[in-house]
C-alpha cells in the first residue's frame, strides 16, 4: 500500500490524519478539549503545509541571477482572510471540505474564525493586497514590503448611533500564516548627527552616528497565485529594541532607562495610523515609513549581493513601486546605501536609484499631501535631509536650464517647501527619484499632470502614465460570490477565473430568459443572506425582495455619503405625503469607518443611523424602506456585502475620488452603478455602456466652473422647495428626538460653505434614482443590464493592471515555478 506523506497528501484520510496532527503536535490539544479556534488553526497548518514546497521553489528562483524582481513597498497590505482565499488558489478547497466535514467539523464555521489582518485603511491598502495576488497568479517574482503592526486599523462598533473605536487585537489567538526571520533581521538608525571622515585613499566620506538603533525583524506570509505553483512573500517588518543598545544603559544601572528604550522601540510598529487622507505631521509616523523602507532597502541590496558582485546592476535586477509617497524616503535611502555603505560615487549612484523606482499617486486632496516639518526630518533623520538637499540642489541645477531666470518654476518645484515653515514635500521627492509616475484611472492620471504635479509634468512628460486600478476576480467573485461563479462557470466554463475578458461569453445569455431568472435566483439567495446577518448584527427585519441600495468605503465628505441621506429623506417625506406612491421598497445598506479624529464624518454616521432610527420604526413606512449601517466594515463584510448589491453608490464629487475600487467589486458582481464621472467610474461606464449605468451630477469642469464663479450652497436650498423640505426636516429636530443642535454643524456646513457641493448636485441625484426606481420594476430588462455589467468588467482585473505595471514601468515577466519535490 501506498502511503501519502501526512504534509502534503491530498487523499481525505491523509488530510484527517493532518489535521489531527496539527491540532495534537501544535496546538496541543485532543478534540475533546479543542476550542473553534484550536480546529482553526490545526487547519490553517495543514493547508500551509501543502504550499510550503512551492513557496520555497519560488524564493529559491528568486534568488537566481538574472530574474528581475518587483518590489511592493507599500506602509499598508489590506489582505484580508487567508484560508479559504488559499483553498481556491490552491485548487483544493472541495477536497479540504469534504475531509473536514467527515471529520465532524464545519468548514463554513472554521473559515469564519479567522481574524482578518487589518493592516491597511482602505483603497489604498487592499489594492496592494489585490495587486500582491495577482503577481502571484500571472507568476511574476514579487516581495510586498511593508510594516506588521501589532494593532490594525480598530474595530467599530456603534453605540446610541456613535462609533466607538476598539482596539484591533489581530494576533491574540495566533497567526498560523506568518513565519518569523530572526536571522534576516537589520538595525535601523535614528537621530543623533552626521561626520565626514577621509578614508586610506583620501576620498571624503559621511558617517551618520545615530542617536539610537532600531532592530527591524521580519515576518514572512505566503501569497499563492491561483493555479500556479508561485508563491510570492509578503514580508512585513517589528520593531524591537536593539540589546546592545540597552546593555550600555543597563550596564551603568540605568534600568529604567534601558527598558524605556525598549518601549519606544517596540512602540514604532505596534500601531497602524487610522487617518485616510490628513496628514498630521506625527513623528511616530515618519518614524515607521523610513523603519519599513530601511530594512527592506537593507534586505534587496544583501540578497542582491548573494549572487552579484556588486550593486551596479541592482536596477536591473528590482523594480520597487512606491505605494504613495508613504515610502518615498527609500530615494534618500537607497542613496545612503549605495553612496555611505557601499561607497558609490554620486552620479553613478544616482542612476541605480532613478532606475529603480517608480511611484503612483493615490490622491489629489491637498490635505492628504504628505509634507514633514524639515525641523522633524532633520532631528530624527539628519543623514537622509542632508542627501535629500543635495538631490535637491543637483536637481534645481537642471531646472535652471530648463527655464532660466524663473524663480516661481525654482520655488514650486522643491523639495524643499519654503513659502512659510519650511517643509519636506514627498510627493516631489518621489517624482524626481523615479523613472515613472502613474495615477490609478485615467481623469485621475490627467488631473495629476494638470494640477499638483503639472510643472514636473513640464519637465519630463515622458515619466508620466496612467494604471487603471483593478481588483481580483478570485476573492471578489470566486470566493465571496460561489453561487454567481458557480452559474456563470456552468455556461461558459472556468477560464474567465484566470482570464477575465473570456466573460464577455456571458453576453449573448442576458437575451436567454432562463439565464436571467437563474441570474436574478442567485442575486436572490445572497441578498437572503446578507437580511440574515442584518437580522443576527443589528436586529433589523429587511425585506430581501427590496432594492438592495448600498453605500460601503470610509466615512469622508467628499464620497457624500450625506447625498445618499438626503435622498433618503426626500423618498420618506415623498411616501408620508403620498402613502400610494408606487416606487419599489428599498433597503439602504452603509458601512464605513470614520478617522477618529474626522468630526464631520462622525456626525455624518450619527445622521445615518438617526434617519434609520426614524424611518425604520414608522408604522406608515413599514418595508418600503429601511435604513441600515452595518458596523466594522472591514474585508470580510465586503464580501458579504459586493454579492448582494443591486445598486452601488458611487457618488463622490467629480474630480475627488482618485479610482475607486469597490466601484469594480459591485458591478463584477452584478450590481448596477449610480455614479458621477469620477475616478475610475468614468471607465467602468464606457465598458459597461452608457445604457447600463446611473450617471448624474456635474462633471470636473463644471465642477471648476461653478467654484471658479463662486459657488452659493444657500441659492439651492432656497431655489429647490423638496431640498429645503428635507434641510429643513433636519435641522428641525425631527432625526435627534428634537434637539435641533445635533446635526447643525453638517446643515451648516452644506448650506454656507458645502466643498463638495452636495446641494447642487441633489436635484440631478434624486431625478437619477427616480429613474431607478423605475427601472427595477422591469424586472427582466433589470437582469438584462446586471448580466451585461458582469459581462464587460474584464478590464478592472488586476491582472490588467499588473500586466500594465509588467510592460510599461516594471519591465518584468513571468517566470514559472517549476515544481521538484
Ligand atoms: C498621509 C496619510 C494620512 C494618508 C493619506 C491617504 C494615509 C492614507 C491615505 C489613503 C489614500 C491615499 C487612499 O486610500 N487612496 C485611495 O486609493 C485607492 C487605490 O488607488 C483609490 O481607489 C481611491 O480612490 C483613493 O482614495
Amino acid at each position: 500500500i501506498k502511503v501519502e506523506d501526512d504534509r502534503t497528501g491530498l487523499e481525505i484520510q491523509t488530510l484527517r490524519r493532518a489535521i489531527l496532527d496539527n491540532l495534537f503536535y501544535i496546538q496541543g490539544k485532543f478534540p475533546e478539549i479543542a476550542t473553534k479556534n484550536d480546529f482553526y488553526l490545526a487547519l490553517a497548518y495543514t493547508v500551509r503545509d501543502r504550499l510550503l514546497q512551492r513557496w520555497l521553489n519560488t524564493i529559491q528562483t528568486k534568488l537566481k541571477k538574472d530574474v528581475k524582481k518587483v518590489c511592493y513597498l507599500s506602509a499598508e497590505f489590506l489582505v484580508g482572510p487567508h484560508l479559504e482565499n488559499n483553498l481556491i488558489n490552491l485548487g483544493i478547497a472541495e477536497t479540504i471540505k469534504q475531509a473536514v466535514t467527515e471529520s465532524g467539523l464545519n468548514i463554513k464555521e472554521l473559515i469564519e474564525t479567522e481574524e482578518e489582518p487589518g493592516l491597511g485603511n482602505g483603497g489604498l491598502g487592499r489594492l496592494a493586497a489585490c495587486y500582491m495576488d495577482s503577481l502571484s497568479s500571472l507568476e511574476v517574482p514579487a516581495i510586498g514590503y511593508g510594516i506588521r503592526y501589532e494593532f490594525g486599523i480598530f474595530d467599530q462598533e456603534i453605540r446610541d448611533g456613535w462609533q466607538v473605536e476598539i482596539t484591533d487585537k489581530w494576533l491574540q489567538y495566533g497567526n498560523p500564516w506568518e513565519i518569523c526571520r530572526p536571522e534576516a533581521s537589520v538595525t535601523v538608525n535614528f537621530g543623533g548627527h552626521t561626520e565626514q571622515y577621509v578614508d586610506g585613499y583620501d576620498n571624503f566620506h559621511v558617517r551618520w552616528v545615530p542617536e539610537y538603533v532600531v532592530k527591524g525583524i521580519p515576518y514572512d506570509t505566503p501569497i499563492t497565485g491561483y493555479k500556479v505553483n508561485t508563491v510570492n512573500t509578503l514580508r512585513l517588518w517589528r520593531s524591537e529594541a536593539c540589546e546592545s543598545f540597552d546593555f550600555q544603559r543597563f550596564n551603568v544601572g540605568d534600568y529604567y532607562g534601558a527598558v524605556d528604550d525598549k518601549v519606544t522601540s517596540e512602540n514604532l510598529t505596534k500601531v497602524l495610523y487610522p487617518n485616510d487622507e490628513t496628514t498630521q505631521g506625527k513623528e511616530l509616523r515618519l518614524r515607521q515609513q523610513y523603519f519599513f523602507v530601511s530594512s527592506s532597502l537593507q534586505d534587496m541590496t544583501r540578497i542582491h549581493l548573494l549572487n552579484n558582485p556588486n550593486l551596479d546592476n541592482f536596477h536591473e535586477q528590482w523594480a520597487i513601486q512606491l505605494n504613495d509617497t508613504h515610502p518615498a524616503v527609500a530615494v534618500p535611502e537607497l542613496m545612503r546605501l549605495l553612496v555611505d555603505v557601499h561607497e558609490y560615487e554620486w552620479g553613478k549612484a544616482w542612476n541605480i536609484v532613478k532606475n529603480t523606482f517608480a511611484y503612483t499617486n493615490h490622491t489629489l486632496l491637498p490635505e492628504a499631501l504628505e509634507k514633514w516639518p524639515i525641523e522633524l526630518f532633520g532631528s530624527l533623520l539628519p543623514r537622509i535631509l542632508e542627501i535629500i538637499y543635495e538631490i535637491n540642489r543637483r536637481f534645481l541645477d537642471q531646472v535652471r536650464i530648463k527655464f532660466p531666470n524663473d524663480d516661481s518654476k525654482m520655488a514650486s518645484l522643491s523639495i524643499i517647501d519654503e513659502s512659510g515653515e519650511r517643509y519636506v514635500r514627498m510627493a516631489h521627492l518621489a517624482c524626481i527619484g523615479s523613472h515613472h509616475i502613474n495615477g490609478v484611472a485615467e481623469l485621475h492620471s490627467q488631473l495629476v499632470k494638470d494640477t499638483i504635479l503639472h510643472d514636473f509634468y513640464l519637465l519630463s512628460p515622458e515619466k508620466f502614465t496612467n494604471v487603471t486600478n483593478g481588483v481580483t476576480p478570485r476573492r471578489w467573485i470566486v470566493q465571496s460570490n460561489p453561487r454567481l461563479s458557480e452559474l456563470i462557470t456552468s455556461k461558459i466554463g472556468d477560464g474567465w477565473i484566470k482570464n477575465l475578458p473570456e466573460l464577455r461569453k456571458l453576453e449573448s445569455y442576458a437575451e436567454d430568459k432562463t439565464f436571467r431568472q437563474q441570474w436574478r435566483e442567485a442575486k436572490q439567495a445572497v441578498k437572503q443572506d446578507l437580511a440574515n446577518y442584518i437580522q443576527k448584527t443589528v436586529g433589523i427585519t429587511v425585506n430581501p425582495e427590496s432594492l438592495f441600495d448600498i453605500q460601503v468605503k470610509r466615512i469622508h465628505e467628499y464620497k457624500r455619503q450625506h447625498l445618499n441621506v438626503l435622498h433618503i429623506i426626500t423618498l420618506y417625506k415623498w411616501i408620508k405625503s403620498n402613502p400610494n406612491l408606487d416606487i419599489p421598497p428599498r433597503t439602504f445598506i452603509f458601512g464605513g469607518k470614520a478617522a477618529p479624529g474626522y468630526f464631520m464624518a462622525k456626525r455624518i454616521i450619527k445622521l445615518i443611523t438617526a434617519v434609520g432610527n426614524v424611518v425604520n420604526n414608522d408604522g406608515d413606512i413599514g418595508d418600503r424602506l429601511k435604513v441600515v449601517f452595518l458596523p466594522d466594515y472591514n474585508v470580510t463584510l465586503g464580501q458579504r456585502v459586493y454579492p448582494a448589491a443591486d445598486l452601488s453608490e458611487q457618488i463622490s464629487l467629480a474630480g475627488k475620488e482618485a479610482s475607486g475600487t469597490g466601484n469594480m467589486k459591485f458591478a463584477m458582481n452584478g450590481a448596477l452603478t449610480i455614479g458621477t464621472l469620477d475616478g475610475a467610474n468614468i471607465e467602468i461606464r464606457q465598458e459597461v455602456g452608457g445604457e447600463n449605468f446611473f450617471l448624474f451630477g456635474l462633471t470636473t469642469p463644471e465642477v471648476l466652473n461653478l467654484k471658479a464663479q463662486g459657488y452659493i450652497p444657500r441659492r439651492y436650498y432656497q431655489s429647490i422647495p423638496e431640498l429645503r423640505g428635507v434641510i429643513d426636516l433636519i435641522s428641525s429636530g425631527f432625526f435627534s428626538h428634537g434637539d435641533p443642535e445635533l446635526f447643525q454643524p453638517i446643515v451648516d456646513n452644506l448650506l454656507y460653505d458645502d466643498p463638495y457641493l452636495v446641494l447642487a448636485d441633489y436635484k440631478s441625484y434624486i431625478e437619477c434614482q427616480d429613474n431607478i426606481s423605475q427601472a427595477y420594476k422591469d424586472q427582466e430588462n433589470w437582469s438584462k443590464m446586471s448580466i451585461l455589467n458582469a459581462a464587460r468588467m474584464s478590464k478592472f482585473s488586476s491582472d490588467r493592471s499588473i500586466q500594465d505595471y509588467c510592460n510599461h514601468i516594471w519591465n518584468a515577466k513571468s517566470v514559472p515555478i517549476e515544481l521538484k519535490d
